[in-house]
């Protein structure tokens, strides 16, 4: 299975093709939907999520709520396009008009100025429009598909915030359901509700100072049967190639698995999950420090997923740039942004890791026929726990 998605930011539409989806999935648009709205959501957003009320609408693949095997053709309209329909005209001539809003003050942190070397755009709005977290709406929307794919086999999966600023979400809960219910209390999806009071004035108080938050998210995934992914070529790696969809995400500075960067002061008995065996389940391990993985395969346990996100790099109060076309030094340009964005966040690393886990196990079993690859699944797990 592989996607393209295409869109910019304030263009007319956000458009997704998935290929390698198998046939008889049974889809549910609502839940694709609410997922849309969840990433629109959260404390700290910005004005432009007053504007859009994201749903997808689904033009190729999908007969009567069931894929068809064929490609599966999503998109998602712009609202805010209605306002920039001159500017971001793909057929109109550029005019006096039309260019108005260049952006010729590169941000520090954003896409804007490599962006525009390498493109040799002189207005960096042809680099921010796609580079913009906008995309993100269509990689929720595909990865929504693929949770569901993966929820119809029985694996759960869930992303959450494991902390903003200075507020650390305390313990490590590996249970979806009660991972779930607990985030659900909140519009940070944090597991700590006596949290959110304080952490809400945290970001009203960077809102007022013109600055950004970035923060943790972690994504716990459920009933992941042992063996996806090998550890007999490096690109085969499932917790590479993890890692890889993740820092393709906007904003990502880092990701670790499991206990992640404590490990490397940690001595080898207190990082190790022990192996344990009942006639019930087969093997399994006593702990899950290595969050799932081992030699670059799942291994039974919760596959645990770390990731952090920097502030978001458009600031109210700017920051030193250069005029590209004066050379002066200046502030940056000022674009519409969020104080942060760590709850869509949560949403969309989500998504990437279903995509992800989709993607491997669709590779791994046949997959022309939805029934048939959850049989051959059965069938495996089957063969997992006899061992
Ligand atoms: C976003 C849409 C954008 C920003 C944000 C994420 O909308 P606009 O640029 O019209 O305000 O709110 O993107 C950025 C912060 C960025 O730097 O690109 C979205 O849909 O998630």
């Amino acid at each position: 299975m592989h996607y393209l998605t295409a869109g910019e930011s304030h263009g007319p539409q956000l458009t997704g093709i998935i290929e390698g989806l198998p046939a008889g999935l049974h889809l549910s648009f609502e839940e694709i939907n609410v997922a849309l709205a969840a990433r629109q959501g959260g404390y700290g957003r910005g004005n432009r999520m007053k504007i859009e009320k994201d749903q997808v609408q689904i033009v190729g693949g999908v007969r009567h709520q069931i894929t068809l095997g064929s490609p599966v053709a999503l998109v998602v309209k712009n609202r805010d396009y209605s306002h920039w329909s001159e500017i971001m005209d793909p057929l109109a001539q550029a005019n006096e008009k039309n260019t108005l809003r260049r952006v010729e003050r590169p941000r520090p942190g954003h896409a804007d100025l490599v962006g525009g070397m390498k493109y040799r755009h002189q207005d960096l709005r042809n680099v921010l429009e796609r580079s913009s977290a906008r995309e993100t709406t269509m990689r929720v929307a595909i990865g929504n598909i693929c949770k569901q794919l993966l929820a119809q086999l029985d694996i759960k999966i869930v992303g959450y915030v494991q902390s903003i600023g200075s507020f650390i979400s305390p313990d490590l809960p590996q249970d979806v359901a009660e991972i779930e219910e607990r985030i659900q209390q909140n519009d940070m999806r944090m597991l700590d509700n006596d949290q959110i009071e304080a952490v809400h004035a945290l970001i009203d108080q960077t809102k007022r100072e013109g600055d950004t938050l970035g923060g943790q998210i972690r994504v716990v995934v459920e009933n992941v049967p042992a063996g996806l992914g090998s550890y007999v070529s490096y690109d085969r790696k499932l917790d590479g190639k993890i890692a890889n969809a993740v820092m393709s995400m906007n904003a990502m500075k880092g990701v670790s698995i499991g206990d992640g960067f404590d490990v490397a002061h940690k001595p080898g008995i207190q990082v190790m999950d022990e192996i344990t065996w009942d006639q019930g389940h087969g093997f399994s391990r006593t702990s899950n420090h290595l969050g799932g993985f081992e030699g670059g395969m799942t291994n039974g346990m919760p596959l645990i997923i770390n990731a952090a996100m920097k502030p978001i790099p458009t600031l109210y109060k700017a920051l030193q740039s250069v005029n590209l076309k004066t050379r002066e030094i200046q502030k940056a340009n000022v674009e519409r942004s969020d104080t942060t964005a760590i709850v869509a966040a949560s949403i969309v690393i989500e998504s990437i890791v279903a995509i992800e886990l989709a993607k491997e196990i669709l590779e791994t079993f046949e997959s022309a026929s939805f029934d048939r690859l959850k049989e051959e699944l059965d069938r495996y797990r089957q063969e997992m726990q006899a061992y």
